[in-house]
């Protein structure tokens, strides 16, 4: 019976609501007296704020209050903090102020917030607040502003060089100078705008009596969003109440403590009226936070006969103009050390610089980090390849790390913990019949087509993480997660998690190892998360860290909870504990299986507590506090197969085949379906999206109508498949899936289109690879 629930594609619990329009988002929320904040934001991307007058504003009708950042900072409001601060790369920390005070520094910086009665009004004010600007010098590279003579942002900031953290495993000078092969590349990890169908909101709610916020708002994480609130508010945690209600996607974007956060909460102090504000989309291009943009040169090393012996990169990260919460661990600790792939390679360095710029604040956008490292080892594999002569497979064969079950140590330092990566690699090959595409390829360019076939094979680190290598990487929190499983006297249960799902489809898979574990039905089990008021203290969802580490938690307050119902079965049915054994939901007498007490029949006795064993306490409900010992590294091969149309340059993704492995499966449907969202998102990346700044530091793809976010129509059915590799630790063995398409679907994008255009001797070309650049690259390439 146990195995029909957990791997079963039973239908996202969910989604009901969501498709009938009664989920509640923050903007649905609507509470007595409540009035509605603007910002003003500025219009330039860096200047001197010369004067601020909020007397006409003010007098607009319905306004109620127009605020500075002075007024905030009088009003104790602090800095929004930074929460991750990487050790030895000497992190400058310029105060970010939820309103900036006597500077912009980017296009989109709140220079003053009003409030009004509704919120037209409150659009409508915004235009009436005149502030005269001093417009400064700008730079928007994230190299260029490391230069000497380049306009500086803070003041105690050298060329902008907000840190510099390096990796080193091994020698790799030394194996440089020992190979017989190098091959280089100058990589523009374009920036990218994480495009949520919910924009950010936030309405909070001051209660003067009690002293207490409540604040609804869009996180992703709102144990952590309550922490530093009370750091930058002054309120204390216990008087803070955050409320995540349905969150409609966050990718990574809603994992940030935004100003916005801050400036509800002083508004609803300061007028002592709930305060909502909610985001317009071309608000959320210019202030929610962006991803990647990172300039990379890096280079590989490897004998003549394929064996790659090293790898070195130098790497540019473009912060934006403040530090975002998780923004300095993204470059270095996912990044970095992700640089040996599922390869050998015994000798890596890697340099990170981190850069301020006048743009918006970079932080994680799904993958975050791991998508950089993993297109910088794909690509040098694939130019290595080409160097060599050697088909792309060949060559990764001979450098896979091969398979292993109890810890494999890389040059960067971590230890993975199980893969098996070439068997993912020849499953994938045999999905796609690669003889045979390879043949089709060579028939095809005979007849002057292009047929490009790419691989990626990658692992990547999440399951985020044990608490203590949290703490050692300047992680400003821990990485545990927690769970409370309560049944009623009825025989249905209650689970209290401190995940905070927005769209994974946790209510559903925890159900379903409740389900399975405890012989109740699914249907039995609901989950609960996402308010601090309700729920045990938990990091959030981000990391693809949800199921390795939640489901931990869970899986202990599961045994507790069976460790609980044998003692009290033994006790009414007179027997020893040692003697009580439990299968599919029944509790039963080792050798009598029709000597037994259901789950629900031990709920009911622990409830109505008549006849409890001596020192057993009423109630069956249990907690647990999981710290996992490792991060999890979930891996696969995706194979894309494009055509590339020479004469208009125009890209069709003809076949994406992907193999991925995520330890068990505990719901194939919505590990496809994470799979699905995240090879779209990838092949975004690749082919169509990409974030352009003006020399001026304007965003000139502010907007869904110049952004080009993939549609439906673009994309072949996805052929995937799944291998299990269980993961060691966590009980169920499961690894994280949130992110693995978009870190392998780029690469594997990447390297077909531009295997395409090998024959047509295009070298090198930036991504996004849109119709336009192919163009460009094959008619330079020709000339
Ligand atoms: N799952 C499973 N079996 C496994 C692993 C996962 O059935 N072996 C299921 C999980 O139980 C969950 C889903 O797959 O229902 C994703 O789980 P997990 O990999 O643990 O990832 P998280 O829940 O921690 O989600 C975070 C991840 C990240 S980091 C980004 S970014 C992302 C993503 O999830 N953002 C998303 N997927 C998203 N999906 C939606 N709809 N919206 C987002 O914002």
């Amino acid at each position: 019976m146990a195995s029909r629930i957990l791997g079963s594609a039973i239908r996202r619990r969910e989604d009901p609501r969501l498709v009938t329009g009664q989920a509640k988002y923050t903007d649905d929320f609507v509470l007595p007296g409540m009035v509605y904040m603007a910002v003003v934001r500025s219009p330039y991307a860096h200047a001197r704020i010369k004067r601020i007058d909020t007397t006409k504003a003010a007098a607009m009708p319905g306004v109620l209050g127009v605020f500075t950042g002075q007024q905030m900072k009088d009003a104790g409001f602090g800095p929004i903090p930074c929460a991750w601060v990487v050790p030895g790369s000497d992190t400058k920390t310029p105060p970010y102020p939820p309103i900036a005070i006597d500077t912009v520094r980017y296009v989109g910086n709140a220079v003053a917030m009003l409030v009004a009665s509704d919120r037209y009004q409150a659009r409508d004010a915004v235009d009436a607040v005149e502030v005269d600007y001093e417009p400064l010098p700008v730079v928007v590279d994230g190299f260029a502003a490391t230069q000497p003579g380049a306009p500086q942002l803070h003041a105690d900031v050298a060329n902008n060089v907000c840190f510099h953290w390096h990796v080193t495993g091994g020698d790799v000078d030394a194996a440089f100078k020992a190979a017989d092969v190098v091959v280089k590349d100058h990589i523009i990890n374009q920036r990218l705008i994480p495009n949520a169908m919910e924009p950010r909101a936030s309405l909070a709610h001051y209660s003067p009596a009690m002293g207490e916020v409540t604040l609804w708002t869009t996180t992703q994480n709102p144990h952590i969003t309550r922490f530093l609130l009370s750091l930058d508010t002054g309120t204390p945690e216990h008087k803070i109440r955050v409320i995540a209600p349905e969150v409609g996607g966050g990718f990574g974007s809603k994992i940030p403590h935004y100003p916005e956060e801050s400036m509800v909460v002083f508004a609803s102090k300061a007028l002592n009226r709930p305060v909502k504000w909610t985001e317009s989309r071309s608000e959320n291009y210019r202030s929610t936070i962006h991803g990647r943009d990172h300039i990379q040169d890096v280079e590989l090393a490897a004998k003549r006969d394929g064996t790659i012996v090293g790898l070195r990169a130098k790497v540019w990260a473009n912060m934006g103009a403040y530090l975002s919460t998780a923004s300095t661990g993204i470059p270095t600790i996912l990044h970095g050390l992700m640089l040996s792939g599922v390869y050998t390679i015994p000798n890596i360095h890697e340099d990170v610089y981190g850069v301020f710029t006048n743009t918006t604040p970079v932080d994680a956008y799904r993958g975050a980090g791991r998508p950089e490292a993993v297109f910088i080892v794909e690509r040098l594999v694939d130019l290595m390849a080409r160097e060599l002569k050697m088909d792309p497979v060949e060559l990764r064969r001979k450098n896979l790390i091969p398979p292993f079950t109890d810890g494999h140590t890389v040059a960067t330092g971590l230890v993975y913990d199980t893969g098996n990566y070439v068997g993912a690699l020849d499953k994938a090959l045999e999905m796609a019949g690669y003889a045979d595409l390879r043949k089709q390829q060579a028939d095809m360019l005979a007849k002057g087509q292009y047929l490009g076939i790419g691989l990626c094979t990658y692992a990547e680190i999440c399951g985020l993480g044990p608490s203590q290598v949290a703490g050692a990487v300047g992680f400003g929190g821990g990485l545990w997660e927690s769970a409370i499983v309560r049944f009623h006297p009825s025989g249905k249960v209650n689970v209290m998690v401190g995940i905070s799902p927005h769209g994974q489809g946790e209510e559903t898979t925890f159900a379903q190892i409740v389900a399975d574990e405890l012989g109740v039905g699914v249907d039995d089990v609901e989950i609960l998360h996402g308010d601090t008021d309700q729920t045990p203290m938990g990091w959030g969802t981000y990391g693809s860290r949800s199921t390795p580490v939640g489901s931990g938690a869970l899986m202990g307050a599961i045994k507790k909870i069976k460790d609980k119902s044998k003692i009290i079965t033994a006790h009414l049915l007179e027997a020893s504990v040692e003697d009580i054994d439990y299968a599919d939901g029944k509790f039963f007498v080792k050798g009598s299986p029709d000597r037994f007490k259901t789950i629900q029949d031990i709920a009911l006795m622990a409830n109505v507590a008549w006849n409890m064993p001596k020192g057993v306490e009423p109630v069956l409900e249990a907690s647990c506090f999981f710290d996992p010992p490792n991060f999890v590294y979930p891996f696969g091969a995706h194979i894309a197969v494009v055509q590339v149309d020479a004469e208009t340059g125009e890209v069709a993704l003809k076949r994406y085949i992907a193999v991925d492995d995520c330890g068990k499966v505990i719901n194939p449907m919505i590990v496809e379906g994470q799979i699905h969202g995240g090879i779209a998102q990838g092949a975004g990346q690749a082919l169509w999206e990409g974030a352009v700044y003006d020399d001026e530091g304007q965003l000139l793809t502010g907007s869904l109508m110049d952004y080009a976010v993939p549609k439906a129509e673009y994309f072949p059915k996805f052929e995937l498949a799944m291998t299990e590799t269980l993961t060691t630790v966590n009980p169920l063995g499961v690894k994280g899936i949130g992110e693995t398409g978009t870190i392998a679907s780029t690469p594997a994008i990447y390297n077909a289109v531009a295997d395409a255009l090998a024959p047509l001797g295009v070298k090198t070309i930036n991504m996004p690879l849109t119709p336009e650049r192919v163009w460009r690259a094959i008619r330079e390439a020709r000339s």
